[in-house]
Parts: C-alpha cells; structure tokens; sequence
C-alpha cells in the first residue's frame, strides 16, 4: 500500500495541478529521443558566481534540469562530456576563452547569448550574459528550449530586450482589494510585511523574469498618499529586496496631493517651493530604503484624481517637478495620458491627444507619457491611440491592460496576444509608411535614451494566479511582447501551450485555434464593427446600449437614431480623425476605405448601409454577433 502510494507520488501526471506552476512546470520530458538527448547535453554544468542574480539563475536550472530530466544539477570545475557553462565574463573566466568575448561585452546590460561552443574538446552550451541578469534570462530561455522540445545542437542565440522599461502596474489596494482585478486579493501582503516574506513573492518574480518583465509598480493608480508614508516604504522595501534577484524594480505610484495629504502642506501646487522641496525630500526617503527604486507611476487630474490642473498648472509642470525629485538617483515617471473631460457635449477620444500633444518637448528627459493603446478605455477592440507617432520628442510608454476588465473578466477565454500584436503592428505613418507602435516605441531609445511599456496584470491570490488558467497566457504574451513587441503571436500562443500544456501536436493545434480566434469572437459577441463602450456599467462587459446615469450616457459612445448606428468622428463631426497623420486620416474619414472592423468608430452609419459582404449594416452587425456566439 505504502509503496503504491509513494510511486503514485513520484508520476507527475496522476496530480491534479491547481495551475500555480504556470508556464514554469518543467515536467518530465515525454519523447523519449529528446528525453535521452537532453540528458546528455546536461551531463555537466560549470556554473562560478554566488551574487543574487547568479544563484537565482543556478536554482532555476537545478529545478528544470531535476523537472524535465530527472537530473541533479552536476556542477565541475572542467568538463570530463557534454555540458553547460553559464555566467559573465566576470563570474566566469573560460569565456574570455571563448571566440563570443567580444560579443559578449558588447551586449546590452540584460541581454545573453546561448552558443554552442567547443571547450577543450567537449561539446559545451554556453549561457552568457555581460551582467549577471542576462545570464538569468539566458537560463530561462534554455530551459525554454526544452519544454518546446527544441534542439540543443548548433545553438546560435542572442537576444537584447527591444523596451528597456518593461512594467506591470498593478491597481492594488492598500486593503487588499484590486480594482478590476478577477483572481483574489492582492499579492503584497502589507499586513505581515516587512516581516514575512511570502514564497509566492519569489515565484511572481521567477514568472515575470521568465519573460522578460523587469519592474513592478505595487500599487492603485487611483491611488493612496499613505503608501508614501515610511511605514509602508518600509513594507515596499522588503518587496523590493525579495524581487531584485530576479531582476525586478519595484516602482510606486504617487497621489498627486501627498504633499497635502501626508506632508501637512496647505497646498500641491508644484510651483510652489515648499511642495517641490517635500518630492525631493520624500524621494530622498525612498532612496534611503530601495536603492534602485524605478520611480513614480502618476494618474493626474484623471476621473477625480488630484493633478495640476488643480492648480491651473500643466501636466509637464507637475510631471517635472517630480521627474527632478527623482532625476539624482536614475528614477523615472510613467505619466499617464489617460484624461477625458466626462462632458456630453465632448467627444471623450479627443480627448488624451488635446491635452498632451500641445505638451510635446515640454517634459523632462526621465518622463515617459503613458497612453492606452486607445484612445476611449482598454475596449475588445480600439482605433489606435493618436498620440503614436505624435510625440516625437517625448517618450511614449504603451500601457495595455491584461486582465480583462471589458473582455469578460476572469471567465471568458480570450487570448490577448492578437490585440496586442494588432496595436503594436499597426502603422502610424509617423515616418512615412511602416512606422508601426513598436517601431515608435523601440526608437525612443535612440533619441530619448528610454523605452518602455506597461501591462495592468491580470494577477491575485487565486491559486492559478490569474482566475481562469487562460489568462496566463495574456500575462506571457504580454512580457514576451514587452521584451520584443515583433515576436508574431501565433509563435507565442504555441510556445505558451507547449509549455503550459503539451507538445503533442493534436494539443496544440486545437488549443492554438481556440486562442487565436478568441480576441475576434469576443469582439464579435461584444462590439462588433467599430462599436464601443456599449457595456454594462455593473460588470463592464454584457451589454448595455441603453445604460444612463449622471456621469455617463452610453448612448454618446453607439448615437443609435433613426438614421443610423456610429459616432461621426470625421472632418464633418468630430474631427478625431484628423488626429491621426496622412493618410490614415484621409482613409478613416471616408466611410468606403475606413476598415470595416473600426467602421462604427469612426462613422454614423444608415442602416440599410451596403457593407463589403453586400449586406446592408444591420444584418451584417448581427450576423456578426452570431458568428462571435457560434
Ligand atoms: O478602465 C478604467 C477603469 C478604472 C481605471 C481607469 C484608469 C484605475 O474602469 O477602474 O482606474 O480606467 O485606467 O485609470
């Protein structure tokens, strides 16, 4: 009996798995050729170094190596067959033997080369990073090799991050609630922090350095003076320190009126001295407790959130004044772009353009302005957000959103990599044709020596983090984007079910289909044809055309009449569509060339309208709305 249980034990695939190993299972490989052949490409590994970063790195080899091979980790000093090799040129000195040196040194700070190489004789893969963080990334990516059941032999890879700044800005609360968040409470424990150290902080970190993310914004961006207060920097600190290893920064965002609020000033205007000195003394403080803190996430004068516009002051004032607390110690600000005026009579997409594009080259080198992918609000599908490719002298960081507020929460299965992709392929034109979002976002580097993008996870204490097991994998697209936003989708749909599910070819086929069709199904049951911002105001996602309240009239967002269906954002309404650059705007404006899918969005349709298909605009809306149910 006692045995049966313990060889029960030992075989994987009896366990029920909650989902708590996400993408990171490194169970047994099942063919039993790559099985063998891997095995002995792992005989030896030579792994110096004891930072951090560096055991992080060799723990999560000795697990995946134990996990996928049933190997424990050999570690040697000179290779007697086959092995790995990881490290920098620092922790490792056989690489300077190596003829990749050079490359090596030439490597961004958080890139990693994986080449097979010949050391005295032996067949060796090396791991290689120039700093310790290239070279976790590095393990990660080899280990990834093997749950997608890659080859090992002739291994050329090198990869650089294509963002630099690569961030999860969660909307935690201090009580332990999120807003939109559909998989438990909070991760942060501010409770029994700084003393307790929860696991589940390291296997958050081991996750989000498994695909690149490298900070973490802790809190609401509807947010809390008091999470500036020493007490709870305190806490913010601890997190700080358990995350760093894996190359996470952890990041804070800034209530606009803390000054007021916890710094007993009578005002926040940020042309006033006293508040200008109480940033650069708070910052200060900060420093004292988390060294590499990554800086400030601010939503400003935003649905009832302080700003300076309570001052009659600019966005850029109030930015910069917090940029220049921040700028000694290398920290930055994600200024968000989101703002609209919540009048009737004002069409809400004009809105993040009209107040920040006049802004442009006003803000200080350490501000990033961070725009939706959007312009209305994170819907199942959005027209581009105009400010790409229109603050050319100021740095954009993209913020997606990942958990599923307007998709249908924690229980629908859409996969977001297809929205992704849409936006960060889409052209902007800014520099003539072919100047996707991605294109826009990489070349803020070049000129402004930054680059960046944000995700609002979809993350909580539900045992399989994200509520419903598929909205891991919009976690993964997301950082795997973040880290190069031109992986094509479909490779990282397949990587995510290789790693997550299977590799068996059946699997994937049919589960890749499902996720790949998701994000336009949901659209189609939800906001087919342009239509947005006709949800329920309760759950934000079934629908509710007819919702009205004080604050807002879903009717602004659809214009439902007698004539027609759509908002006119053309030259003749609106005008949004002059926001975008030639000839985009020329396309969108004339209702034959502007795209079918973004059709509603951009104009006020007759009914009886012949679309493409030869169906007049209703059928075609509801058979749309079939097609998404089916
Ligand atoms: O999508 C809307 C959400 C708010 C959110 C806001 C924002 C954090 O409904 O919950 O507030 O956007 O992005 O600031």
């Amino acid at each position: 009996m006692f045995v049966c249980f313990l060889l029960l034990c030992s075989s994987h695939s009896v366990f029920a798995e909650s989902g708590y190993d996400l993408w990171l299972r490194y169970h047994r490989i099942d063919n039993t050729t790559l099985y063998n052949n891997y095995r002995e490409a792992n005989g030896e590994v030579i792994f110096p170094g004891s930072s951090d970063r560096l055991n992080a790195a060799k723990k999560e080899l000795r697990l995946g190596l134990k996990g996928l091979l049933n190997i424990d980790l050999n570690e040697v000093q000179h290779f007697s067959k086959r092995g790995v090799m990881a490290g920098t040129p620092e922790s490792l000195p056989l690489i300077a033997k190596t003829s990749y040196i050079d490359e090596i040194k030439k490597l961004d700070d958080e890139g990693y080369i994986i080449r097979s190489v010949t050391i005295n004789g032996k067949q060796v893969t090396l791991i290689a990073g120039k700093k310790d963080i290239g070279v976790l990334y590095g393990v990660f990516h080899y280990l990834r090799l093997m749950q997608t059941q890659q080859s090992l032999d002739n291994l050329a890879i090198k990869e650089e991050p294509k963002l630099q700044i690569r961030v999860l800005d969660h909307w935690d609360n201090l009580n332990g609630t999120i807003e939109r968040g559909y998989a438990g409470y909070t991760l942060w424990d501010w409770q029994r922090l700084p003393g307790y150290i929860d696991p589940r902080y390291i296997d958050y970190a081991r996750a989000n350095a498994s695909i690149g993310i490298n900070g973490t914004v802790l809190n609401n961006v509807n947010a809390n003076a008091r999470s500036l207060r020493t007490e709870y920097l305190i806490k913010a600190a601890a997190l700080a320190d358990a995350l760093r290893p894996y190359g996470i920064k952890v990041y804070l965002t800034a209530r606009f009126s803390a000054p007021k609020e916890i710094g007993g000033l009578k005002t926040a205007d940020p042309l006033d001295p006293s508040v200008w000195q109480w940033w650069k003394d708070k910052v200060k403080e900060i420093y004292q407790y988390i060294p590499d803190f990554g800086g400030f996430l601010v939503k400003a004068n935003s649905e009832g959130q302080p700003g300076p516009q309570d001052y009659k002051r600019t966005h850029a004032d109030g930015a910069n004044m917090m940029a220049e607390a921040l700028e000694p110690y290398g920290g930055i600000v994600m200024w968000r772009a989101f703002v609209y005026e919540n009048k009737r009579n004002v069409d809400r997409a004009l809105n993040g353009f009209d107040e920040f594009k006049p802004l442009d080259g006003q803000f200080n080198k350490n501000v990033f302005i961070q725009p939706k992918n959007g312009p209305i609000d994170f819907q199942p599908r959005e027209a581009l957000h105009p400010l790409f490719g229109s603050m050319p002298k100021t740095p954009l960081m993209l913020e997606f959103q990942i958990t599923q507020e307007y998709l249908g929460f924690a229980s629908h299965l859409v996969y977001l990599g297809t929205l992704f992709e849409e936006t960060l392929q889409s052209d902007t034109y800014a520099k003539g044709k072919g100047t996707t979002v991605s294109k826009v976002l990489q070349e803020y580097k070049k000129t402004n020596g930054i680059s960046g993008i944000a995700g609002v996870p979809n993350i909580g204490t539900d045992i399989n983090w994200t509520g419903h097991l598929f909205g891991q994998a919009n976690w993964h697209a997301f950082g795997r984007l973040a880290w190069n936003p031109d992986i094509p989708v479909a490779e990282l749909a397949e990587e995510w079910i290789r790693m997550t599910f299977s590799n068996d070819a059946n699997v994937i086929k049919t589960v890749k289909h499902i996720m790949l069709s998701s994000h336009e199904a949901a659209v189609d049951y939800m906001t087919p044809l342009g239509l947005n911002h006709i949800m329920n105001f309760a759950t934000h996602y079934g629908p509710g055309p007819w919702y009205k309240d004080p604050n807002w009239d879903a009717w602004d967002y659809h214009k439902a009449d007698e004539t027609g269906l759509g908002v006119d954002r053309t030259m003749k309404g609106s005008n949004a569509v002059s926001q975008y650059k030639s000839p985009i705007r020329e396309k969108l404006n004339d209702i034959k060339t502007c795209p079918e899918q973004l059709l509603l969005w951009f104009h006020h349709v007759p009914w009886n309208y012949k679309m493409s298909s030869g169906r007049i605009m209703w059928d075609e809306l509801v058979d749309h709305y079939y097609r998404g149910v089916d």
